[in-house]
């Protein structure tokens, strides 16, 4: 079951190609240093530029002098919001692509006007002839500060009198929202047997892509033409909006995503940066480069996370679940981020169900503004929230009624013969076998012997825990109708090309933009398994708005249900048109051609054939093609599901915890998921490789930290723990295969499975070991510290 072993393209089978785990193409580049990312990009006459940011986390500004820092040499120019604005033409604001009913929307300069509203809003910009002047400037201009009182919790900045960051939002209060029915729930919890109650926070996260953001533009003011190079998951979108934020026709603009070191989420938005360098680059004929620091990395990318939530469970006296009402205060920061709204309600209200068939749900959401960088997705956005949650809720559901914490969470699973199942949040879940992956963990972990050892070891003085979650997550990022009526600025499809040359190879483009995720691999196998091809024939182009003709890019664990689905579309389309050219040629009705392998024949007569590939040549070639036919053979889709896709599974944490020092150590950690069919097994397994370190560096080790100024202290990798791997423990993944019914690949997304399902695996196997102790919750990150104040009933810890 554990660690898929990777195999060379040449060791399969043409007909195997889908489904089997081959070797990611991309690595040989990133390893030996080839890639090119934003970074290394070199221009002739390239300036540099630097950001001056606010060191203040809310304040007046009441002056800003760039005098001296313009007379630096090698300062090329230095500008202010004032600047952008004399330059006319765009609304050198940043648009908020999500709303709501309620939703406050805000101004968002993309330099600071008047007023800074975190540590870190960008406030003059200094473009010189190298990074190393450009920097030194920023020394050189004289802000005049007027101090404001800070706020950085939800909860606080929704209390009567606290500081006013928008004049415009009220208390503070971004919007109100909720999901489901209150009535029918109230009347549930009236009618309760049993309740639970839970509160936790789910801390803000720093996503730490391992490149941080950066640009480089360059403009030809002959064509009019405005190329930008940056660090992005979706380059159609990030044009769509920076064309209006600058002022810049979209036609003429061109983003590019070269190779991208990493994102979880914190590239899809678009900042003010970027669009600085894109604008400065056009004023100044010249090209421009920024490149963020580790430090602005961590002041200003978009963190994640960030709930108060106030939960309660109501369960009927046979261990039923029978209502769940969640309150929940989401921290936005300073501003609205792109996507802010969606995540904290449609992300997480509609995910409140998790696997369980819950009768009444009702969810109320208040988004609040504080002074902390504007919060947007970070990894899972607004799923890991809600699975947090719910799952904490039914272990501590379990315990209230007595029963076995595996057997309490079967009793109360959605059944088998309920698919599609409608939840009381608003979504039909696709397909799912939830016992099965619950089945699988409990057999691998051994669970029956596992409660014997913890009894042996609770008499030895030692604390062993097990720790369950059966998350479930929707991702597959779609439909557009749905999306736009609940808000979304942006359709949700996908859209793909797929093109033979003449000589029989193909190049496949699709508008996701891969970073990280092995989209060159898994696509390239897509398309060789529809056209029959070699897969070493295929090559994958993504993340360029003048090659690929539009896209939505790649979030939301939606590239291969959505743009691997575009992907069939187009190459399906391609050979309809093939087999036409085939009949053709073999001088037969189209109606009795066959394609397989590869190869078209005559129905009955195999040996009357020719091959994709002898049809792309023709196809070019043109001199025997039906008539009236074009030449070439290529098609364009555009794919919009008519759902999302919901993966599932169960994780198993087994740790021990020492009292007396508050150390958790990992015994095991078991991983099974069913992320329908796999299109290349190594890589689902990579994907949740990654996403359960994240996972886990949620549960004990990650949080940004902020004083009561705003001031970030944890603005370093000294200061924030990003887990190593010697916090990870050796992780074994397993299986099931549930198709979604919804695609014609039948995949569910991986890529944020792990991150979903890992924070409260660790955690409740935290709480199952100090059971003796009387502890039912602690607060992540569950540091030491936390754990022995837990323990200990004293209250050292914040
Ligand atoms: N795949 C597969 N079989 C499936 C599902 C997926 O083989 N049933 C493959 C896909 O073809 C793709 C990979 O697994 O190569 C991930 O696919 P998918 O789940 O569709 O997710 P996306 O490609 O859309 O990636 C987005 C997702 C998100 S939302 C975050 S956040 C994240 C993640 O991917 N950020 C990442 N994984 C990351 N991995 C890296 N290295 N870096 C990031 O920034």
């Amino acid at each position: 079951m554990n660690g898929v072993r990777s195999v060379r393209p040449d060791e399969v089978d043409a007909a195997d190609i889908l489904g089997s785990a081959i070797e990611r193409r991309e690595d040989p580049a990133l390893i030996t240093g080839t890639a090119e990312y934003t970074d290394d990009i070199q221009l002739k006459n390239m300036a540099h530029m630097a950001i001056l940011r606010s060191q203040y986390g809310h304040a007046k500004i009441d002056d800003i002098d760039t005098s001296d820092a313009e007379a630096m040499d090698g300062v090329i120019a230095v500008y202010t919001y004032d600047d952008l604005v004399a330059s006319g033409g765009g609304s050198f604001s940043l648009p908020v692509g999500w709303l709501l009913d309620t939703l406050k929307q805000v101004p968002h300069p993309i330099l600071a006007n008047e007023r800074v509203r975190y540590q870190g809003d960008g406030v003059a910009v200094v473009v010189a002839e190298s990074r190393y002047i450009a920097h030194d400037a920023l020394a050189e201009i004289d802000v005049e500060y007027e101090r404001l009182d800070a706020v950085v919790n939800p909860g606080d900045a929704l209390e009567d009198g606290a500081p006013q960051i928008h004049d415009d939002a009220e208390g503070n209060v971004a919007f109100d929202w909720e999901i489901g029915d209150q009535q029918k729930t109230d009347d549930a919890f009236d009618s309760a047997a049993h309740t639970v109650h839970f509160e936790c926070e789910n801390q803000l996260l720093i996503p730490n892509a391992m490149e941080p953001r950066a640009a480089v533009a360059t403009y030809n003011s002959g064509t009019d033409e405005l190329e930008v190079f940056m660090t992005t998951q979706n380059p159609h979108l990030h044009r769509l909006l920076m064309s209006g934020v600058i002022g810049h026709p979209e036609h003429k603009l061109r983003v590019k995503a070269p190779e991208v070191g990493g994102g979880f989420g914190s590239k899809i938005h678009h900042y003010a940066d970027e669009a600085l360098v894109a604008w400065a680059a056009k004023q100044l004929g010249r090209p421009v480069k920024w490149t963020a620091t580790r430090t602005e990395t961590y002041k200003t990318d978009t963190p994640g996370r960030g709930h108060l939530t106030e939960a309660e469970l109501a369960l009927d006296d046979d261990g039923r679940i029978t209502g769940l009402r969640v309150n929940t205060r989401a921290n936005l920061g300073a501003y609205l981020s792109t996507f802010a709204p969606s995540v904290p309600t449609y992300l997480y209200g509609t995910l409140l169900s998790g696997q369980y068939d819950i009768p009444a749900i009702h969810c109320s959401v208040r988004g609040a503004f504080t002074n902390v960088p504007p919060v947007d997705a970070y990894r899972g956005a607004g799923r890991p929230e809600a699975s947090f949650v719910v799952e904490r809720l039914i272990s501590l559901g379990a315990k209230e009624v007595g029963m076995d914490t595996a057997e309490f969470r079967r009793k109360n699973f959605v059944n088998n013969d309920d698919f599609p199942y409608e939840t009381q949040v608003a979504v039909v879940y696709d397909s799912g076998d939830y016992e099965k992956t619950l089945d699988k963990a409990l057999e691998l972990v051994e669970y029956t012997d596992f409660r014997e050892r913890q009894e042996r070891a609770r008499d030895e003085g030692r604390y062993l825990g097990i720790g369950f979650s059966c998350y479930i997550e929707a991702c597959g990022l779609a439909p557009s109708e749905l999306a736009g009526q609940l808000g979304a600025q942006a359709g949700l499809w996908e859209s793909s090309l797929v093109r033979f040359q003449p000589s029989g190879t193909v190049t496949a483009y699709c508008g996701t933009s891969g970073h990280g995720q092995g989209h060159e691999t898994t696509y390239a196998q897509i398309v060789a398994n529809e056209l029959g091809i070699d897969y070493e024939d295929v090559d994958v182009v993504e993340g360029d708005t003048d090659e690929i003709p539009q896209g939505m890019g790649t979030y939301g664990s939606r590239s291969a249900a959505v743009g691997g689905s575009a992907l069939v579309m187009s190459s399906q389309k391609l050979v309809e048109k093939a087999r036409q050219i085939a009949a053709h040629q073999l001088e037969a009705d189209p109606a009795d051609i066959e394609f397989e392998g590869g190869e078209f024949h005559v129905s009955g007569a195999p040996d009357r054939s020719i091959g994709i590939q002898a049809v792309a040549q023709q196809s070019y070639l043109a001199h025997n093609i039906p008539e009236g036919m074009e030449p070439g053979l290529e098609a364009t889709s555009f794919y919009d599901p008519d759902n999302f896709v919901f993966p599932f599974g169960t994780h198993v944490a087994i740790v021990e915890v020492d009292p007396e020092s508050g150390e958790v150590e990992f015994e095991r950690y078991v991983a099974v998921d069913d992320v329908g069919n796999q299109i290349n097994p190594k890589i689902v397994e990579g994907q949740i490789h990654g996403g359960v370190a994240q996972g886990i560096g949620q549960a004990l080790y990650e949080g940004a930290v902020y004083d009561e100024n705003a001031q970030l202290l944890t603005g370093s990798m000294q200061d924030y723990t990003v887990p190593k791997s010697i916090h990870i423990p050796e992780l074994e993944t397993a299986s099931t295969v549930t198709p979604s019914p919804h695609n014609p690949l039948g995949v569910k997304g991986v890529g944020e499975a792990g991150t979903i399902a890992a924070p409260q695996a660790v955690v409740n196997a935290i709480t199952d070991a100090l059971e003796p102790f009387g502890v039912e919750s602690v607060e992540m990150p569950v540091t030491p510290e936390r754990v022995w104040t837990a323990v200990n009933g004293q209250a050292t810890a914040d």
